[in-house]
This record gives C-alpha cells, sequence and structure tokens, in this order.
C-alpha cells in the first residue's frame, strides 16, 4: 500500500479487519518492521485521539515519530498556486512539503475542510500536494471528505460487537452548535455500504452527504423508523453538504440529539461516536454511560487501525 486516503487503498476489508484483529493479539509481533524509519505527522488541526493513537502505533511498530503542528510554532503555509504571498503566510507548501519529505519515510497529514469553498474541499487539494509532492507514502488522519482512520477503527469494533452475521447499523445526524466538516459520516458511509451491513443513514432534510459516499445505503428520513431494530447507533454531527447551504448549520434542534427513549427503539444496540463528543448536545449522559456505550473501545482501536495502516505502508517501502 503506497498510500491511505479512503476505502479503496486497503483492499478487501474481510484481510484488513483480520490482520488488525491479528495485531490487536500480539501489537509487537512486527517491532522491527520500523527499525530506523521515521514517521512525520502533520496536524493543521486539533486532535486528541489521532496524534495519541498513531504515535503509539508507530512506535508499537518500532519506529520514530516526529510531530509538527502546523499552526503552534511552524511559518503559516500557502496551499494555493499563484498567489501574490504578501499576507501573513511566510512559506508556500510547495517548499515545505519536499523539505518535510526529506526528514522522514512516511507522512500523516490531518487537514480538515475549510467549509467555505466546496470545490476546494472536495479536490482534496491539501493532501493531494502531499501525496504529489512527497515522494513519501502519505495517509489521512482526516482530510477535508473523508476520515478513513477513523472508520477503519468503527469497522473493527463492530466485528468485535457484533452479534450477528449482518448487523443493523444506523449514522445518524445529531445537533452541534458549530459547523463541522463531512468527512466523518461521509468516510463511515464508503465503509459500511462495502462492509457486510444492513446500512441505514438518517438526517432532517437538507443534511444529505455527496452521493459517492452514500451510494447502497438506505436514506430513512423518519428518525423513528430507523432506529428500529438497529444493532449499532453510530452517532454524528455534520453541516450541510448541498447547495447553496454548503458548511453551514440549518439547525439545532435537540429532538435529534440520541437519548434512552429514542435508544428504546432499537434492538438493544452499542452505541458508537468517534469523539470528541458534546454531551446532551450529540447524546445525552444516560445514553454515554450506559453499559452499550462503546465509545471507548471504539477509540481504543484507532491504534489497532493505524498500526494496520502504517505496517502496510512500512511494507511497501
Ligand atoms: C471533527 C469533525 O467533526 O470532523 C473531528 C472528529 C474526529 N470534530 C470536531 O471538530 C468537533
Ligand atoms: N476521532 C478523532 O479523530 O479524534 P481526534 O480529533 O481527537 O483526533
Amino acid at each position: 500500500m503506497k498510500k491511505f486516503t479512503c476505502v479503496d487503498d486497503i483492499g478487501p476489508l474481510d484481510e484488513a479487519v483480520k490482520e488488525a484483529l491479528e495485531i490487536k493479539r500480539d501489537r509487537f509481533a512486527f517491532s522491527h518492521l520500523g527499525k530506523n524509519k521515521t514517521l512525520l505527522m502533520i496536524f493543521f488541526n486539533s486532535s486528541l485521539r489521532t496524534r495519541l493513537s498513531t504515535q503509539k502505533a508507530a512506535m508499537n511498530l518500532g519506529m520514530n515519530v516526529m510531530v509538527l503542528d502546523v499552526n503552534q510554532g511552524a511559518w503559516k503555509l500557502e496551499t494555493e498556486r499563484g498567489v501574490v504571498m504578501d499576507g501573513d503566510k511566510a512559506e508556500h507548501l510547495l517548499e515545505a512539503i519536499p523539505v518535510m519529505a526529506s526528514y522522514c519515510d512516511i507522512i500523516g497529514v490531518r487537514s480538515f475542510a475549510g467549509l467555505k469553498d466546496k470545490a476546494e474541499d472536495y479536490e482534496e487539494r491539501v493532501i493531494e500536494q502531499f501525496i504529489k509532492y512527497s515522494g513519501k507514502p502519505v495517509f489521512s488522519m482526516e482530510a477535508a471528505t473523508r476520515h478513513p482512520l477513523q472508520s477503519f477503527a468503527d469497522l473493527i469494533t463492530i466485528e468485535e460487537y457484533k452479534t450477528k452475521k449482518r448487523p443493523k447499523v444506523v449514522m445518524t445526524w445529531a445537533p452541534h452548535p458549530k459547523a463541522l466538516p463531512q468527512a466523518v459520516p461521509n468516510s463511515f458511509a464508503e465503509w459500511m455500504t462495502k462492509a457486510d451491513v444492513d446500512f441505514v443513514i438518517t438526517h432532517p432534510r437538507g443534511y444529505e452527504l455527496d452521493e459517492q459516499f452514500t451510494r447502497g445505503a438506505t436514506i430513512e428520513y423518519d428518525r423513528e423508523k430507523a432506529f428500529e431494530g438497529a444493532d449499532f447507533v453510530y452517532a454524528k454531527n455534520w453541516s450541510a453538504y448541498a447547495d447553496p447551504n454548503y458548511g453551514k448549520v440549518l439547525s439545532t434542534d435537540r429532538d435529534w440529539t440520541v437519548d434512552s427513549r429514542i435508544m428504546e427503539k432499537t434492538n438493544n444496540a452499542y452505541f458508537m461516536h468517534c469523539l470528541p463528543v458534546r454531551r446532551n448536545m450529540i447524546v445525552t449522559d444516560e445514553v454515554i454511560e450506559s453499559p452499550r456505550s462503546i465509545v471507548i473501545p471504539e477509540a481504543a482501536n484507532r491504534e489497532i487501525s493505524a498500526q494496520t495502516v502504517i505496517k502496510r505502508l512500512l511494507e511497501s517501502l
């Protein structure tokens, strides 16, 4: 594997999950693989889980790790070609990328959608420039339109907790005060429509996602109906995708908060969320603290998804 930005990069999902579960059983079995190899993690945005789990994954593989927070202590980077750089950005990505690449063997990039220019976001201009100009294997730590390390960890978690061959997985929009990217729901939909699950998405009208990610999923606007018989409930907020409202918050309707009443419609479903989560906006204290909440093991599996991906990238060097 030479890059990891979307589900197609990982090949057959059953094999990827099998490899991940083997790694989980003995996470130091490949500690020779990363000897004298360096991972550079570049963050354009904040992170708790991705930063720690990816660093831990690389350390399990025997790698050295460097972390750069672009917005804290590094020069501000221009990402568009052709601009006259007379503003606050002191350096261009076109120099910064090959320079950074010269110090490492593998690069992880986190660069969220700006939510202002849909074309710019959906062309994935930042991570695509890393792929094009670094000459190194690049993986996404959440880019503008996808968060594949999260979706991979979500799939591993569903595999571990499911009690039937083809569980019903419901992804529900939930309210949040600020505009968030579509990357997590896009990516989750992209993985779930390829996995062996019955996948349903529910959201208020106006929150339709890009069809390239949701094709094959059932879209059910009736939230109560969507939750019926669910084995897993995956909550997430996202801002509007459709024009003319791209990147906007259309509703903060707390009728969509996941609470015990709506969870009663399900088949005693497990509750999932990628975190960070705003309690009593996305989900009530009661549901997230219930024995059916698996948000912590889900987050713990981020180490495993990252290790599987970095292992495959190391094997390609
Ligand atoms: C981010 C998002 O929704 O994409 C990161 C989630 C992993 N969430 C926030 O910014 C709160
Ligand atoms: N789920 C996730 O990616 O969390 P962080 O934003 O804290 O990395």
